[in-house]
């Protein structure tokens, strides 16, 4: 299976990207966690994403704050899909980071998720390679399955106690 790779732009971002590395697991995708900064080591952020196709990477996943070009960059380096995961940061409620993520010019996409949006990265990114990928997507549907279950027993709950 191809391997997804997980990049934030600083350590102070692990407690938000850990929720995507943990749905990642829970469907046993490998996954690969670093730190690049698109501002702080621009040269290795580009060697990670100009080699990622090449070491078995099948999506990239990027987690930035602030002036968030992180995945940008990431997909100004590779063919490869790239999610971008706008983040709250101190002193920011991630709009910022919501928008420079987003904005991408023509040419260079950049699937962006919610603010903090970590889970739904690490599904989206199960969902590109279970294009490709049977038994994952069978893992999909059963996980939607537990969704739909979940709320319906919180249906008849709620609807048992107030109507
Ligand atoms: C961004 O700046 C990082 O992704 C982080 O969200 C934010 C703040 O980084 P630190 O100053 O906490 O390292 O590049």
């Amino acid at each position: 299976m191809k391997k997804v790779g997980l990049v934030m732009g600083s350590k102070s971002d692990l407690p938000t990207v850990e929720k995507a590395v943990e749905q990642l697991k829970a469907f046993g995708v490998p996954v690969t966690v670093r730190v690049l900064s698109a501002h702080r080591c621009p040269d290795e952020a580009r060697a990670f994403a100009a080699a990622a196709r090449e070491e078995g990477f099948g999506v990239l996943i990027a987690a930035a704050g602030m002036a968030a070009h992180l995945a940008g960059a990431l997909a100004a380096n590779t063919t490869l899909p790239v999610i971008g995961i706008p983040l709250r940061a101190a002193g920011s409620d991630g709009t910022d980071a919501l928008l420079s993520t987003v904005m991408m010019p023509s040419g260079i996409p950049v699937a962006t998720v919610a603010i903090d949006g970590a889970k739904n990265a690490a599904l989206l990114a199960v969902e590109i390679l279970a294009v490709s990928d049977e038994a994952l997507a069978e893992k999909l549907a059963a996980f939607r399955a537990e969704d739909t279950a979940k709320t319906l027993a919180a249906d008849r709950e709620i609807s048992a106690k107030y109507n």
